[in-house]
C-alpha cells in the first residue's frame, strides 16, 4: 500500500504541455511514477550574492542527515525520519551542488568559508520516514526525495525584462542611471559610440564591460534594479555575445548590422535563451521557497541599503504573485509555490536577546513588500536564522555597563574578538522610516559588523553542525510533507 501526498500529477504534466515543452516519454512516465510512489519536494534557494545560500544547504542537508540538532522540526524530534541519505539528483544537465567540497571547508580542521558559488546547482536529499502515531502501523515507511535548488537571486529580478522591448528597457535604464556618478564611465562610453553605425565586435565588447562595470558597481552601492542578470553572475556564459549587449539611445534610423539593431537582436535572444529557459527549468518547478537576505549586512551598510532591501524583496516576492506576467502564468498552469520564508541569515552576529528585533524588522519588511507587490496565495514567514553559528554569547561589564556580546574568531586575523553590534530598536520604524526618507544615515545608532570564521567543531555522533532556528526553518519550509 502506498500513501498518496503530492501535488495532483496530472496538474504538472498539463502545466508542461501547456508550455509546449517536449519531454520524451520515459521522463513523462518517470515524472508520474515518481510523483505518484516517491513524492517529491523542490527547495528553491535563492537570495543575492553572498546571502549564504551555500552556507545555508549545506549546513541543512548536515543537520539533516544527523539530527541531533533539529529538535524543532518535529518530523525528526518524534523519529519520523528514519535516514537521510544523498542520491544523484533527477536532472543530468544541472552541476551538483558541492555538498562534501563545502562540508569538508566549514567542519574540517581549518574551518573557513566555501568560496562563492555563481550558478544554479542541485542536491537530492532522500528521506526515509515512517510516521509515528495511531497511523504508524497502517502505514510502511516512505521515501520523500527532497530536491533542493540553489540559484542566484540576481535571476529572479531578470523576469521584469520579459515584459519590456529593448527599446523600452534602454530609455528606462538610461533614465534611471542619468544621475548615478556609478554610470559616469558608461555614458562617456556611450556618447562615443553611434548606435546607427555598423556592428563592429571589439567596440561591442567595450560597451557592454563598460555597462557591466557600472552595474557591478550600482550593486556595490546598494541598488537592486540591476538587470540583465547574467551580466554580474554570468556563469557559464561569460564573454558569450547573448551578453555582449547594453542599453543605447535611439536613433533617427537603425540600418541592418547597426550597433542598434545588432543589440536589440541580443537583447531578444537574452530574454529567450537565458532568462525564459531559468524561470521554466528551474523556478516554474520549485514547491517551496526560502530567500535568504543579509539584514545585518544592510542595517550596517546604512538606510539606503535597507531601503534597496525592502524593495529587493518587493521585487522577488512579485516573482511569486501568480499572473505576474502572461509567460510565467502559463508557466505556472496548475502549480504554485506553496511556502515562501524570508529569512535574515547569520544572525549569530547577534547575542539572542537581540534577534526578537531582527526578526520583527524582517516581518515589517515582508508586510511592506506584500502590500506593495499585492501578494496573496503561498503562505509566508519571515525569521532569523543563523545557517552556521560561528560565535559564542557572553555578557561583560563596559563603562558599568553590562553589554550582551558575541564572541569569535576574526576571519582576517584570525584572533579571537567580542563584538557588540549595536542596538536594534525595538519598533522597527525606527529604522524603516529613515530608510524610505532617503537618510544618509542612522541618526543615533551606529552598527558594527565583524566577520567571523567559523569555529572548529567536535560534534558528537548524531549531531550535525551547530546553528540557529535551522530546524524551524526547515519545519516552516517542509516539515508538513514529512508527516
Ligand atoms: N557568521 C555567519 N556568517 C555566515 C553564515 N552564512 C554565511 N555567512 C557568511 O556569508 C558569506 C557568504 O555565504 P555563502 O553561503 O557563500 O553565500 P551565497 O553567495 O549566497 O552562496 C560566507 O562566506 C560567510 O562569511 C552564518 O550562518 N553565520
Ligand atoms: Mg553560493
Amino acid at each position: 500500500m502506498f500513501h498518496l501526498e503530492t501535488r495532483d500529477p496530472l496538474a504538472t504534466i498539463i502545466g508542461e504541455i501547456a508550455d509546449g515543452i517536449t519531454r520524451s516519454v520515459d521522463t513523462a512516465l518517470s515524472t508520474v511514477s515518481e510523483a505518484f510512489f516517491e513524492p517529491v519536494i523542490r527547495l528553491g534557494v535563492t537570495g543575492l550574492s553572498r546571502a549564504g545560500k551555500t552556507v545555508f544547504i549545506t549546513s541543512l542537508v548536515a543537520n539533516l542527515m544527523n539530527r541531533a540538532r533539529m529538535p524543532q522540526l518535529l518530523a525528526a524530534a518524534d523519529g519520523a525520519i528514519r535516514t537521510a541519505y544523498l542520491q544523484p539528483q533527477p536532472d543530468d544537465t544541472v552541476p551538483r551542488f558541492d555538498y562534501e567540497t563545502y562540508l569538508a571547508a566549514l567542519t574540517g580542521p581549518a574551518p573557513h568559508w566555501p568560496d562563492s558559488t555563481r550558478s544554479v546547482s542541485e542536491l537530492r536529499l532522500s528521506l526515509r520516514v515512517q510516521p509515528s502515531g495511531l497511523v504508524a502501523g497502517l502505514r510502511g515507511p516512505r521515501t520523500i526525495h527532497l530536491d533542493i535548488v540553489d540559484y542566484p537571486g540576481e535571476w529572479l529580478l531578470d523576469l521584469g525584462l520579459l515584459d519590456k522591448t529593448f527599446e523600452a528597457w534602454s530609455a528606462e535604464t538610461l533614465r534611471r542611471i542619468e544621475p548615478r556618478d556609478s554610470a559616469a564611465a558608461f555614458r562617456e562610453a556611450l556618447a562615443a559610440a553611434d548606435p546607427a553605425a555598423k556592428l563592429d565586435e571589439p567596440a561591442a565588447k567595450a560597451l557592454a564591460a563598460a555597462f557591466t562595470g557600472y552595474l557591478t558597481a550600482a550593486r556595490k552601492a546598494g541598488f537592486s534594479d540591476c538587470t540583465p542578470g547574467r551580466f554580474l553572475l554570468p556563469g557559464d556564459l561569460a564573454g558569450s555575445p547573448v551578453l555582449t549587449f547594453a542599453p543605447l539611445p535611439k536613433p533617427a534610423a537603425a540600418p541592418r548590422g547597426s550597433v542598434w539593431r545588432e543589440f536589440e537582436r541580443r537583447f531578444d535572444s537574452y530574454k529567450r535563451e537565458v532568462v525564459k529557459p531559468f524561470f521554466r527549468d528551474h523556478f516554474a518547478r520549485i514547491d517551496r521557497q526560502v530567500v535568504l537576505v543579509d539584514a545585518l549586512g544592510a542595517i550596517h551598510a546604512g538606510p539606503r541599503a535597507v531601503d534597496d532591501l525592502r524593495m529587493a524583496m518587493t521585487d522577488i516576492l512579485s516573482a511569486f504573485r501568480p499572473g505576474r506576467n502572461a509567460f510565467l502564468t502559463q508557466l505556472l498552469i496548475g502549480r504554485r509555490v506553496e511556502r515562501i520564508l524570508f529569512a535574515a541569515t547569520k544572525a549569530d552576529h547577534l547575542h539572542h536577546t537581540q534577534h526578537p528585533q531582527l526578526t520583527a524588522i524582517m516581518e515589517a519588511i515582508l508586510r511592506d513588500a506584500k502590500d506593495r507587490a499585492d501578494f496573496a496565495g503561498a503562505k509566508s514567514a519571515a525569521m532569523s536564522i543563523a545557517s552556521l553559528r560561528a560565535t559564542t554569547e557572553d555578557t561583560v561589564e563596559h563603562q558599568g555597563r553590562s553589554l550582551d556580546v558575541v564572541r569569535g574568531i576574526l576571519a582576517e586575523t584570525g584572533k579571537r574578538a567580542a563584538m557588540y553590534p549595536g542596538r536594534l530598536p525595538e519598533d522597527p520604524a525606527q529604522l524603516l522610516s529613515p530608510a524610505r526618507s532617503g537618510a544618509e544615515r542612522w541618526l543615533d545608532a551606529d552598527y558594527a559588523i565583524m566577520s567571523f570564521a567559523p569555529q572548529p567543531l567536535t560534534l558528537k555522533p548524531g549531531e550535525g553542525p551547530p546553528h540557529i532556528r535551522l530546524d524551524k526553518a526547515a519545519e516552516f519550509l517542509f516539515g508538513d510533507r514529512l508527516r
